[in-house]
């Protein structure tokens, strides 16, 4: 009986399969986004951080002992970051303590003002062209909104559709996307042109307490931004770079572990700051096999599904109590686009989905170049890709993002033509990979990993 049911469920499969492939076709048909350019912003060299500098910032801080310092130097020395990631000038200049909310406005102001105008620079489009603009900034978020102090400074026209994404955490680019989509959908036939800024403000997070939960955002959180331009204009589709092929969203809040790996609160001296729990690795790799059961369907082919399927049956039969499906990703995607946000949470996706060094190298060597930039670093980690070379027509690109929540968002995209702009790796991409991301200032510093005693149990993050 139970054998005879298993051609029976490769029919109904199949049939499955290409009502999907069908409707989608036909979804595809209605509405397409394509990217049509995108822009990393690099800030200038004078806001480039050393490890000496870094060290100098937490000496100036009067409430961190000897062992806090010590332990945030050991933080350091394991985070991957080079030499050359960019801090907040208000920071650089001395005034952490006293950071205002115009250094804030700056902060952001120097970010958009430079990145958009390369996107247009680079395009052609000008602001009044922009039907549907969406800013993501996690941690700050000013009255009126930054959307539209951006359409204030562009003068932008007033049927823009702006909306402002704040608190979503590191995936919050992909939210910005899902936006997009849907007014497209919604506007379709009728074309439409987005411009999405994806960044984050650092002033206003930055964290001076002693809670040790508290302290991995100062090492780890570095200046970025990036500009896209989206169409769903199918004229424009040639010019486009990639086209978005599936973006799915998944959130496991209802999770307690993982709803707790990221989270704002205040310490015991009531200093507020973003702890980060040791269960963030975990949290994310269960989010994107929670992300990737509702995306699969969409993106391996037939073949790779219908062996899943087999595999299902099979353990079904023997009646085994636990699953383990291995599913091989690769045979739907050729470019793995992740999300850098630290070393632990960058092996623990690689370990679970049987990815290679190779398939994590952009990601790894955009920790290292720009540190984490949150929700930005995916637009760095596909620049790198481009700056490589890696990125020819027709090659797949899956674009995952985590973030607080705990959420993970991820996108396929189809690469339209081959692609090797250098962008903001113009001037180091040759220096890349890098062999080693360790810190250079180990033995400089030595005496400062002597003492054992501190507590390490936040190292497996990093
Ligand atoms: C980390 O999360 C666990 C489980 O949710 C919780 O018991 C623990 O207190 C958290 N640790 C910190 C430092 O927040
Ligand atoms: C923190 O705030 C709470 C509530 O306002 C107060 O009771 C407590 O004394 C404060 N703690 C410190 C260390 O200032
Ligand atoms: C990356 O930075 C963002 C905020 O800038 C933070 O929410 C996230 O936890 C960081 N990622 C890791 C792994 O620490
Ligand atoms: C959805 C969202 O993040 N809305 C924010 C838009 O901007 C205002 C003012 O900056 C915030 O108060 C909202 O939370």
């Amino acid at each position: 009986m139970e054998l005879l049911a298993v051609p029976v469920l490769l029919a109904a499969m199949a049939m499955a399969l290409t009502y999907l492939a069908w409707t989608a076709a036909s979804r595809r048909r209605r509405s397409q986004c394509y990217l049509l350019d995108y822009v990393c912003y690099k800030p200038p060299d004078d806001r480039k951080v050393t490890t000496d500098m870094g060290v100098a910032l937490a000496e100036r801080n009067k409430r961190l002992g000897a062992p806090e310092l010590r332990y945030l130097f050991r933080l350091t020395s394991r985070a991957g970051l080079s030499e050359q990631t960019y801090l907040p000038c208000g920071i650089l200049a001395g005034r952490e303590k006293c950071l205002t909310h115009q250094d804030a406005l700056d902060e952001m102001d120097a970010f958009f003002i430079d990145a958009v105008a390369g996107l247009f620079a680079n395009t052609g489009f000008g602001p009044r062209d922009v039907d549907v603009l969406v800013v993501n900034v996690n941690m700050f978020n000013p009255e009126p909104c930054l959307a539209s102090r951006i359409g204030h400074h562009y003068g932008m026209r007033e049927d823009v559709a702006a909306y402002n994404v704040s608190g979503m955490g590191c995936s919050a680019t992909l939210v910005s996307l899902d936006i997009v989509q849907n007014v497209m959908r919604a506007r379709s036939p009728r074309p439409v042109l987005a411009l999405v800024l994806s960044t984050e403000v650092l002033s206003p997070g930055n964290y001076l307490g002693t809670d040790r939960s508290m302290m991995l955002g100062l090492c780890l959180f570095r200046c970025g931004g990036a500009a896209a331009l989206l169409t769903s204009n199918p004229a424009l589709g040639g010019r486009a770079k990639m086209k978005l092929r599936r973006l799915v969203r998944a959130n496991v809040a209802a999770a307690d572990d993982a709803y707790s790996a990221i989270f704002q609160r205040e310490d015991a001296d009531n200093i507020t700051g973003f702890s980060i729990n040791k269960t963030l690795p975990k949290a994310a790799v269960r989010a994107f096999a929670a992300n990737l059961e509702r995306v699969v369907p969409y993106i391996l082919p037939v073949r790779e599904l219908l062996r899943l399927a087999t595999d299902l049956i099979r353990q079904k039969m023997s009646r085994r109590r636990r699953f383990k499906i291995d599913v091989n990703l690769k045979t739907g995607v050729d470019h793995f686009c992740l999300h850098s946000g630290g070393v632990a949470v960058i092996d623990a996706v690689k370990k679970n989905f049987g990815l290679t060094e190779r398939d994590v190298e952009p990601s790894r060597m955009t920790l290292h170049r720009w540190g984490n930039t949150s929700a930005s670093s995916v637009w760095y980690v596909l620049a790198y890709m481009e700056a490589k070379e890696r990125l020819k027509r027709g090659d797949r690109v899956l674009m995952v993002t985590f973030g607080s929540g705990f959420k993970c968002n991820s996108c396929m995209w189809d690469v339209n033509r081959d692609l090797a702009d250098k962008g903001p790796w113009a001037d180091c991409i040759d220096e890349y990979p890098v062999q080693s991301t360790a810190n250079p200032c180990l033995d400089k510093y030595s005496w400062m990993m002597n003492d054992n005693t501190d507590d390490d149990s936040t190292f497996p993050l990093l």
